[in-house]
């Protein structure tokens, strides 16, 4: 039985879609044993940044966060790996590039606490809705191999 999902949903922000840091960040997520289930470039309404960060509504930094995430493309993706939640948590770094590890993506990639290059779900029930959030069941593959239906057990 899998107590930890193995799967967890990245966005690649606005800035570092511009920045064309899509293959990079891609390739570091690949690189560190992830797999891409569901993969898409698309842009979120101001109303849909609003909703994906309804738990920072009040907070001193939402409107900027919202106008923000809804500046310009973005890359969303389920990706899987066994814990992703907390294995991929610490591959992006702390959320405030200052304060990330080296070799983390945010540190390599960030420009600013605000515009840190990327999202990591920060728990497995928040990987599922915000899966859900971007994907429909047929937009996510799992070959065979990936042994996905495991995680159900
Ligand atoms: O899960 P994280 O993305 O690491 O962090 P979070 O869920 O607490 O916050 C969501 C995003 O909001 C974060 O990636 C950047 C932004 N943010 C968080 N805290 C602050 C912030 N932006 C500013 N300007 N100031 C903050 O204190």
């Amino acid at each position: 039985v899998n107590m930890a999902g193995n799967t967890t949903l990245t966005m690649i922000k606005p800035g570092a879609v511009r920045r064309n840091l899509i293959g990079p960040i891609l390739g570091m997520i690949t690189e560190h044993g992830f797999k891409v289930e569901a993969l898409k470039l698309t842009k979120l309404s101001a109303r849909q940044a609003a909703k994906f960060y309804e738990v920072h509504r009040g907070k001193p930094f939402y409107d900027g966060l919202v106008n923000y995430m809804s500046s310009g493309p973005i890359v969303a993706a389920i990706i899987r790996k066994d814990n992703a939640v907390a294995e991929f948590r610490e591959l992006i770094g702390n959320t405030d590039p200052e304060k990330a590890s080296e070799g983390t993506i945010r540190k390599l990639f960030a420009e600013s606490l605000s515009h840190n290059a990327v999202h990591g779900s920060d728990s497995d029930e928040n990987a599922a809705k915000e899966a859900a959030f971007f994907f429909s069941e047929t937009e996510r593959f799992c070959p065979e191999e990936w042994h996905c239906d495991e995680d159900m057990e």
